[in-house]
């Protein structure tokens, strides 16, 4: 028993420097268009711990109100890049204004889910 124990161990050792990887940081800032609650935003994508900008990543965000579970069901948006470094651009129609966290998942080179909260208001 002692033995496998010892083994479990070293796989979790293994997995450490994995497991540091950096992670995203992520800010959004939306405008809303002529058309009530529908918003053009763009996210700046960067390393938490380098502070650099991500390019090549794949990015969707998902709005969802945190004060309303299950209230409502708006599809992922999908970000594309918006031509300078670390930008993404992404439109998204919500239903209704408030506060909203808009979920984003982001893989590629970097893999992560961050979750940023916003007001939004007539
Ligand atoms: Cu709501």
């Amino acid at each position: 028993m002692r033995f496998v124990l010892a083994g479990l161990a070293a796989a979790a050792l293994m997995t450490g420097p994995a497991l540091a990887k950096e992670r995203a940081a992520v800010k959004v800032e939306c405008t809303e268009t002529e058309t009530g609650l529908v918003y053009d935003c763009m996210l700046h994508l960067s390393g938490r711990k380098s502070g650099k900008p991500v390019d090549g990543a794949k990015v969707a965000v998902k709005p969802d109100m945190p004060t309303m579970p299950g209230a409502h069901n708006i599809r992922a948006s999908i970000a594309t890049p918006a031509g300078t470094p670390g930008a993404y651009g992404f439109r998204m129609k919500l239903d209704m204004y408030g506060i909203w966290a808009l979920k984003v998942t982001v893989t590629g080179p970097l893999r992560d889910i961050v979750v940023q909260k916003i007001e939004f208001r007539k």
